[in-house]
């Protein structure tokens, strides 16, 4: 079966109704000017979010127009927001403020037709045969996202060879979800579009544009249910994970209809439900999709049948409110707690079953909770996470959710990462003069043994472990850029292969059977 629904004539539509919206009167033409030369290219042309974030006004709540002036001046800390404060003076730059402020006249709409017209199937997967068409451990599989030429390679990782290179969506973000033991893979880009990879037949099997600015997705082990974050519109959405029809909607607004950007949605396959942290409302949501209360509703019945067609309407939203926003966070390996900071800096611990917080914890800066890993130290379960705004590592007991350890780094980091089988957890230092820089801790002692530079001069990122823990593999953040592979025990060069600025590998067994050491 192929069926190709073309969505651009809709969406060129939807797109000039918004530019005629521009600030009207000359200093909002020239604040319009200014936008387009400076910040279209990332925030897309009518603000709608693009590499950057929608600059809305609905999704600039929580930003005082002060700390807007301080981010366009200065740029912001881990993101790919440069200082335009050499290039703007400050009448500029409160002009900008003003326009990204300033309402659209007519708000986007991105709604289950909106949606249905991006559908593309490109396969049928029942006609699809269930063998792979190479020859590989297909648990020691890797995808390697790279984003400077927007494509993906699968990689073999017992050989370190690519298998196949194939083109994605522009600027994908976010780890890329397995489902089915590692058959299928679904990638968002940061203009929502998701896309289904079928790994055995080197084919997309369907894409579809489930939000104007997305976060991240999230799939069952099943593969029967995808749900993707947005920031634009509010909502969740939730696809029939067999080829991506679109099921449900939901608007992400809390009791007094206050609607709130998503800040990311995560399977969480013990408990049998996605749970979302919320940027705008002060709530995490959990969202059932396995239980048996509404196994006589075809929405929840077909989880256990993948025949039944998928109906919306029945997978219950559970609200857990906060005592603070929830901007970055982490959940543990039992899926029963979340930790997480406000980008204000408070930091809260809450219990899922418990339904609230249960723990305040004193961390500084900006801890990049997201790419924290666990592992048991002298008997206690530890918590690691580096900071995106202090050269630091924390490692926290998670029984007194103490600070026990501050390892001092060479800069702010953005990934961490270890495995289960090596003694070591990799750390990078994205920001500052030693972004070429990948330091080494030892989780024994919590101390630094060794201090790699891959390729002097290049930033260095996102470490990613084979299936057995055995080797190490590192990208080199740049057009002419590599993997390079380690061995784990001795921390020497193994193999470079050249990649354009490969952004993150996903190892399938590691995603599959959630390695403390990487991200799920
Ligand atoms: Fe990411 C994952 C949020 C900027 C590369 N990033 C994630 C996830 C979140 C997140 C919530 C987890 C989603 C998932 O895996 O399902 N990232 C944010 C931000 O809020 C931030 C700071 C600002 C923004 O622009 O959105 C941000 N991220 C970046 C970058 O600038 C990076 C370095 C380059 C890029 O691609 O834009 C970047 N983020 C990544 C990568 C992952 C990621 C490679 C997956 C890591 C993994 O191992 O799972």
């Amino acid at each position: 079966m192929k069926r190709v629904t073309n969505c651009s004539a809709a969406l060129a539509l939807f797109l000039f109704s918004l530019s005629s919206a521009a600030t009207d009167g000359p200093n909002g033409r020239a604040a319009a000017a200014l936008y387009k030369k400076y910040c279209a290219e990332c925030h897309h042309a009518d603000r709608l979010g693009a590499m950057g974030p929608a600059l809305l006004p609905q999704n600039l709540k929580r930003l005082k127009k002060g700390d807007a002036f301080d981010v366009i001046a200065n740029g912001s800390p881990a993101t790919q927001m440069p200082a335009f404060r050499d290039r703007l003076g400050e009448t500029e730059i409160r002009s900008l403020v003003n326009y990204i402020y300033t309402p659209l006249k007519q708000m986007p709409e991105w709604g289950m037709k909106q949606m249905a017209a991006t559908h593309i199937v490109h396969h049928d997967v029942e006609l699809l045969p269930d063998k792979p068409v190479f020859s590989a451990d297909l648990q020691n599989l890797f995808i390697v996202v790279e984003l400077g030429d927007h494509h993906a390679t699968l990689l073999d990782g017992d050989t370190f060879t690519p298998i196949h290179r194939f083109p994605t969506r522009v600027a994908l973000h976010g780890g890329p979800k397995y489902s089915n033991n590692g058959r299928y893979v679904f990638f968002a880009s940061r203009d929502g579009w998701i896309s289904k990879f079928d790994i055995y037949n080197l084919k997309y099997v369907a894409e579809i544009r489930a939000g104007i600015n997305t976060r991240n997705v999230a799939v069952t082990p099943d593969g029967h249910y995808v749900m993707v974050a947005n920031y634009l519109p509010h909502t969740l959405t939730l696809l029939d994970g067999r080829d991506l029809s679109p099921i449900e909607v939901i608007p992400v607004t809390d009791a007094n209809g206050r609607s709130s950007r998503v800040s990311a949605v995560y399977t969480a396959e013990p408990r049998g439900s996605f749970i979302a942290a919320l940027k705008d409302i002060a709530e995490v949501w959990e969202i059932g999709y396995s239980g048996t209360d509404c196994s006589s509703h075809p929405g929840r019945g077909a989880a256990s049948d993948p025949s039944l067609p998928r109906r919306k309407g029945c997978f219950p939203v559970r609200r857990i409110h906060l005592d603070d926003y929830l901007d970055d966070f982490f959940l543990n390996q039992e899926y029963s707690l979340i930790i997480g900071t406000s980008r204000e800096g408070s930091s809260q611990v809450v219990d899922l079953d418990k339904g609230k917080v249960v723990h305040k914890l004193d961390l500084t800066g900006m801890p990049h909770l997201g790419s924290g890993i666990t592992w048991q130290y002298q008997g206690l379960t530890v918590l690691a996470t580096p900071n995106i705004k202090e050269g630091v590592v924390s490692v926290i007991d998670m029984t007194t959710w103490k600070t026990i350890k501050r390892i001092e780094t060479l800069g702010p980091g953005f990934f961490m990462r270890s495995h289960e089988n090596t003694p070591y957890a990799w750390v990078d230092v994205f920001f500052g003069p030693d972004k070429d820089a990948m330091q080494v801790i030892d989780k024994r002692t919590l101390r630094i043994v060794k201090t790699l530079r891959p390729e002097p001069g290049k930033t260095s990122a996102h470490v990613e472990f084979t299936k057995d823990g055995a080797y190490a593999l590192v990208s080199i953040w740049d057009m002419d850029g590599a993997v390079i592979v380690y061995d784990a025990r001795t921390l020497k060069e193994i193999k470079r292969i050249p990649m354009r600025k490969p952004s993150g590998k996903y190892n399938v067994s590691n995603k599959l059977k959630r390695s403390r050491g990487t991200s799920h």
